[in-house]
């Protein structure tokens, strides 16, 4: 039944002209990290509710992701938050990182769950607390030498609830200062990724509001500062592919945050809610790819993909398991867009023909196509239905309740 589903797929893309094994081999290469954090509780600030199985230490929540690597083959590294996934020995985790055929990826600090950062931390108007903070920021780039990871993920809470309750020039030139401070300790092939989120927890301004403002930071700091787009920090109606595309030609898109909302960061299941924005995000990607430039082609290599969900009331590891494979699947689709009919279409200025190229892609079934994939790589056809029947979900419950939580 697959083998021929797979034939009529072959032959429905060989008679466009699609490079079946180029595609094959890019979807073999894809990566996309999970965070930590989506396999600890975590909740709204409603509710945080507890669930029997989860992970009750760092060393656990990478076990659990390794299951979520080995059915899918998609998520050779883990992400880590810091002091959320604090330990005495950063060595110790990296090693039992690789005794499960996983890296420790993204270090991500944090700056915003202590009472000193109430009203902020690299931006606080109190030198002592901007110092405790900065002093965060380079802890962790001694954690990123110690697990072997490349990129440093900044988020900041930082940002004022009133008018006039600070200084938005004074919080700027602080921001910038403690970043500084920070480049000048990376090792010459780490990265840090400068996130940005329009509002939450600070409802007025936040310091880092928008791509610009993280755009301008890396620009003054050095090529070793990079953008990171999370999908759920925009204002509604954004376009995030457009953000995307501008990012890769100024060859300073990091890395992305997935995940998806309907209302703001509702760190939902990426590809739930809008699949077609997460479509249109790779084909921006493989755009810029396929244009032969050297320089679009190295930006589009160095994307860091990664996971940023917070699952409150799904099942961990089926809800990362469910969010990789939605990457996957809108990747795949995004592999069949013909770009040279879409430029011919642009050339000719046939609107209707170009839109339609590109939106034909996203309505095939590529089903057969990942079958096929894993089926080459020997992973489960069905990542899902393997882990549904699988032991280990029942064999976790002996950690009960009450695990590491956020
Ligand atoms: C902030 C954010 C940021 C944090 C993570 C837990 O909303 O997206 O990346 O580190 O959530
Ligand atoms: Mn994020
Ligand atoms: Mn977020």
């Amino acid at each position: 039944m697959t083998d021929k589903a797979y034939a009529l797929f072959e032959e429905q893309q060989q008679a466009r002209g699609m490079d079946l094994n180029k595609i094959k081999s890019r979807l073999k290469a894809l990566q996309i990290e999970t965070p930590s954090w989506g396999y600890g509780d975590s909740g709204t600030r409603f509710k945080v509710f507890q669930k029997e199985g989860v992970p009750r230490d760092p060393f656990e929540k990478l076990e659990d992701a390794a299951q979520v690597h080995r059915l899918t083959g998609l998520c050779p590294s883990v992400a880590i938050h810091i002091p959320w996934d604090h330990v005495d020995d950063y060595g110790k985790l990296r090693s039992h990182a690789e005794s499960l055929n996983l890296q420790i990826g993204a270090i991500n600090p944090n700056l915003f769950q202590q009472e000193d950062y109430m009203l902020g931390s690299v931006t606080h108007t109190d030198p002592a607390v901007r110092r405790k903070a900065t002093a965060h920021l380079l802890e962790c780039v001694d954690i990123a030498r110690a697990t072997g990871s490349r990129d440093i993920s900044l988020w900041f809470a930082d940002g004022t609830n009133y008018p006039g309750q600070g200084s938005i020039r004074q919080r700027k030139h602080w921001m910038l200062e403690a970043l500084a401070e920070m480049y000048s300790a990376l090792s010459p092939d780490m990265r840090m990724l400068i996130e940005y989120k329009a509002f939450e927890p600070a409802f007025y301004h936040t310091d880092i509001a928008d791509w610009g403002m993280a755009y301008n930071l890396a620009l003054k700091l050095g090529e070793q500062a990079q953008v990171l787009v999370d999908t759920g920090h925009h204002l509604p109606g954004a376009n995030v592919e457009h953000i995307v595309s501008y990012l890769i030609d100024e060859g300073r898109l990091g890395g992305f945050h997935f995940n998806s909302y309907k209302y703001a960061d509702d760190d939902l299941i990426v590809g739930a809610i809008n699949p077609y924005e997460l479509f249109l995000i790779f084909y921006q990607i493989l755009d810029a790819a396929e244009s032969g430039e050297q320089r679009l082609i190295d930006a589009v290599n160095s994307i860091a993909y990664m996971i940023d969900q917070s699952h409150n009331i799904e099942q961990k590891i089926p809800a990362m398991i469910r969010s990789v494979l939605n990457v996957q699947t809108q990747y795949a689709k995004a592999l069949l867009v013909d770009h040279r009919e879409v430029a011919e279409a642009q050339q000719r200025g046939d609107v209707l023909g170009a839109e339609d190229a590109v939106r034909r892609a996203f309505e095939f079934d590529v089903t057969p196509l990942l079958h096929a994939v894993r089926e080459e790589q020997g992973l489960p056809v069905d990542p899902m239905r393997a882990y549904l029947d699988d032991s280990y979900g029942q064999r976790i419950l002996v950690r009960g309740k009450g695990g590491a939580s956020w």
